[in-house]
């Protein structure tokens, strides 16, 4: 049987070509794909697509519209094999690690991509990150999927979405996994690293969404010369309900008793807070130094080596959802979706 595959086209650089009259981007009409990539009728693969509208820079991305796009997939998750969500780069971690703890009991693959130069002009990468995404949607192995995972293809990697982050403005190669190995790397063949594939539980409840996210959580990155006053102010929103700790090296923080004092009241009041390191590799190990073991004391969450996205999107879920304070500590603290090691 004929395999299938839905594009998701949702904005971004890859679905724009230069308008003749103007001379600048603007994005095509991709229910015409066909004729931008003609490559795609040599596939073999069934290709249908559903486009956004209006599409958008994804610098303009919100978690509503996560929402709708998880509820474009749940509508026809049982019309295909695999999903391609083609997005802009600027914000697709971001999206990408939303989407792998929206998506419940899933099994088939949800692959983002994107291009760095539009489609419509020669020197494109977004030819090959979309035939070859399209490829892995389809993959499968013993009637099942081979990556049934929300994945970001780019550049011939395949990572794990949940693990990566936005590392070059400027290079076809713009998405890094430092914490966690490449799903797949694509080469004369596409070479599928299954070790570190999620496997399937055959027992798998059916595929559902989540769309109900908080989105009353903060990203807190420290540097020298914090104040006392921007913490207290950020930390005295009324409506805050988690906290995204970027602090230094294995998780460390000032000792300062003003910092130590506005956290722990903030924990006492019921605001969740996960602690994420700078570093782009390696690990919150509280345990190590003072710095980090007072953090521990005040009740503050080890984030282990989730990257930003991850744990800002993971609160956002998990704080959306009806989950009691010992729930969500104990979510934060387990990996639920392969973000942390
Ligand atoms: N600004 C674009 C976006 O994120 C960048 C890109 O797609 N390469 O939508």
């Amino acid at each position: 049987m004929e395999k299938s595959v839905l594009i998701v086209y949702t904005g971004g650089t890859i679905g724009m070509k230069t308008n003749p009259e103007t001379g600048s981007l603007a994005p095509f009409n991709f229910e015409q794909i066909e004729t931008e990539v003609p490559e795609l009728k040599k596939l073999g693969i069934k290709v249908d697509t559903y486009s956004f509208h209006p599409v958008i820079d994804s610098s303009n991305v919100t978690p509503e519209q996560w929402g709708v796009l998880a509820r474009i997939i749940k509508e026809r998750y049982h019309g295909y094999d695999g999903f391609v969500i083609l997005h802009g780069t600027d914000t697709m971690s971001y999206t990408a690690s939303a989407f792998s703890f929206m998506m419940q009991n899933l099994d088939k693959p949800v692959i983002f991509t994107g291009s760095q130069i539009p489609i419509g002009i020669l020197r494109t990468d977004g030819k090959e990150n979309l035939i070859t995404a399209i490829e892995i949607a389809a993959a499968k192995r013993d009637g099942k999927a081979v990556v049934p995972e929300v994945c970001i293809y780019f550049e011939n990697t395949l990572f794990r979405a949940n693990r990566t982050v936005k590392a070059n403005a400027d290079h076809f190669n713009a998405f890094r996994s430092y914490n966690y190995p490449p799903l797949a790397e694509a080469g004369i063949d596409i070479h599928y690293n299954d070790n570190f594939i999620r496997k399937v539980d055959a027992f798998l409840p059916s595929f559902d969404v989540v769309t109900c996210l908080c989105c009353d959580v903060q990203i807190i990155r420290l540097f020298p010369g914090l104040s006392e006053s921007m913490l207290h102010a950020i930390l005295h929103v009324p409506e805050l309900k988690g906290v995204v700790l970027e602090t230094y090296g294995s998780g460390n923080a000032p000792v300062y008793p003003w910092f130590l004092r506005e956290l722990e009241n903030a924990v006492k009041r019921g605001i969740v807070v996960l602690n994420v390191t700078q570093c782009p590799t390696g690990t919150v190990n509280m345990d190590i130094y003072d710095t980090g073991r007072v953090l521990q004391n005040i009740g503050v969450i080890s984030g282990r080596d989730m990257t930003t996205e991850a744990a800002v999107t993971k609160l956002m879920y998990l704080l959306g959802g009806a989950f009691t304070e010992k729930q969500i500590a104990e979510q934060l603290r387990t990996s639920i979706r392969g973000e942390q090691s």
